[in-house]
């Protein structure tokens, strides 16, 4: 099997319709950090101009083969379209290229999320899309290359057990991680109900915003944090203290990307539903990215897609210490209402966006005055945790409160108080 670290890649996007070149070659950029998460070394790209796509090749046959050969040429063994292409394509490819691998944007992403799948959920998960994406592209052709080649695009799901050429044997393979995914998703249930309670927030944003770096920054806790395209695919949750009073749940999660697989998306679904059902999504976009709107754009789509896109929005425009210009720093959070301009690496305005958070958190708050007789010592302590007490007054028979806090934390502390 060759080693990805090695594997040589030509990158192909296609100007066609209202796609421009320059568009397209953003979309390369993109493609090309991909390619390198995955571990390949890009060596070209083919920005090509269609007005008319090929059903056999997507490109027309000549250039099709012209890319072929230009990738025997320089030893290239990998060729990425940033298109979807459909199974025929691919099987079109394979005929055409003997030993050289093509694959599309989709095939690219599921095998970074097999490499980086941790745990039991985001394994079987990631193995449940790609087997799905498998299934119809599965042709002798893709496992005689799978076997012989292995490396990007074919890692995932087969390999190991040669025989499973067999479509109704990724079939019932399918069907097994489906109810897999079902009982573990029920286990995470169970465990949620229990934070039903507390106020919780959201991170959300493109791969490689900072997100996770944010969430360490606000928790203290040690997640993974990479200069790499989805290094995190497992859901973590932890609590933020924002104030000597008040703390939330904060949850970190696995990034958005244009046009993400959608048998990802759909694998996804329920762990991303779960993280979604917060009471504040905090949208953590990268402010020294030129294409900010465009990611901006892109994950809006994504939770309108999961039902989330009428929830309390915050938005965070990381990186700042990157951006040099403090004209564009203003013109940015001018631009967008309810947003502050932080750095997570260097721990810049964290204070300010905590504070936002606790603005929003108090939205919600009530003020309750309560009295707690003196013999009930464990409820009186009990009722100033979690909450603001604005006034302590010490009466014959016991101490009055009066407290102010999140109305799910009032209603636990004032049932505690009933007979
Ligand atoms: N200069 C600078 N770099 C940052 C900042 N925040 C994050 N980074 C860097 O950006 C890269 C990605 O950071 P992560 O926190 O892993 O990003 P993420 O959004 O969690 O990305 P995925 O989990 O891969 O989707 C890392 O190299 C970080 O060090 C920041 O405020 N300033
Ligand atoms: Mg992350």
């Amino acid at each position: 099997m060759s080693s990805p670290e090695n594997e040589k890649a030509f990158l192909i996007g296609v100007a066609h319709g209202n796609i421009t070149k320059h568009v397209v070659d953003e979309h390369l950029d993109e493609l090309s950090l991909l390619a390198e998460t995955a571990g390949a070394v890009v060596a070209g790209r083919i920005v090509q101009n269609l007005d008319k796509i090929n059903p056999k090749y997507f490109l027309g046959k000549g250039k099709a083969e012209q890319v072929i050969n230009q990738a025997k040429e320089l030893d290239v063994k990998l060729i990425i379209f940033d298109e979807d292409l459909t199974p025929a394509q691919i099987k079109n490819y394979m005929e055409l290229a003997d030993n050289i691998k093509v694959i599309d944007r989709s095939a690219l992403i599921l095998d970074i999320f097999k490499q980086h799948a941790q745990t039991r959920e985001s394994k079987t998960q990631v193995e449940l899309a790609y087997n799905q994406y498998l299934l119809p592209r599965l042709t002798r052709q893709w496992t005689h290359l799978e076997r012989q080649m292995g490396g990007i695009g074919t890692r995932a799901g087969m390999g190991e057990t040669q025989i499973e050429v067999d479509r109704r044997i990724i079939r019932t393979k399918i069907s097994k991680l489906k109810k897999e995914l079902e009982s573990i998703e029920k286990e995470r249930t169970t465990q949620s109900q229990n934070r039903k309670s507390e106020f919780r927030a959201a991170l959300v944003g493109y791969t490689n915003a900072g997100k996770s770096t944010l969430f360490k920054c606000l928790t203290g806790s040690d997640v993974y944090i990479q200069d790499q395209l989805f290094a995190t695919l497992d859901t973590t949750i932890r609590r933020v203290q924002l104030s000597d009073a008040q703390s939330c749940l904060l949850s970190d999660t696995v990034g958005f990307i244009r046009k993400l697989p959608h048998h990802l998306v759909a694998s996804f679904r329920s762990t991303l539903k779960e993280v979604l059902d917060a009471d504040l999504l905090i949208i953590v976009l990268d402010l020294s990215s030129p294409f900010m709107k465009d990611h901006l754009s892109t994950i809006n789509s994504v939770l309108k897609d999961l039902d989330a896109d009428k929830l309390p929005q915050l938005l965070v425009l990381n990186k700042a210490d990157l951006v040099n210009n403090a004209d564009r720093i203003r013109d940015s959070i001018n631009a967008f209402p309810n947003s502050v301009a932080v750095s997570a690496l260097e721990s810049l305005r964290i204070d300010q966006l905590k504070n936002k958070i606790l603005k929003i958190m108090e939205q919600n708050f009530q003020t309750v005055e309560i009295e707690i007789p003196y013999e009930k010592g464990k409820i009186i302590s009990d009722a100033q945790e979690g909450v603001v007490v604005e006034n302590r007054e010490y009466l014959e028979t016991g101490v009055k409160l009066t407290i102010r806090g999140n109305r799910t934390r009032i209603e636990q502390i004032q049932s505690a108080l009933m007979p």
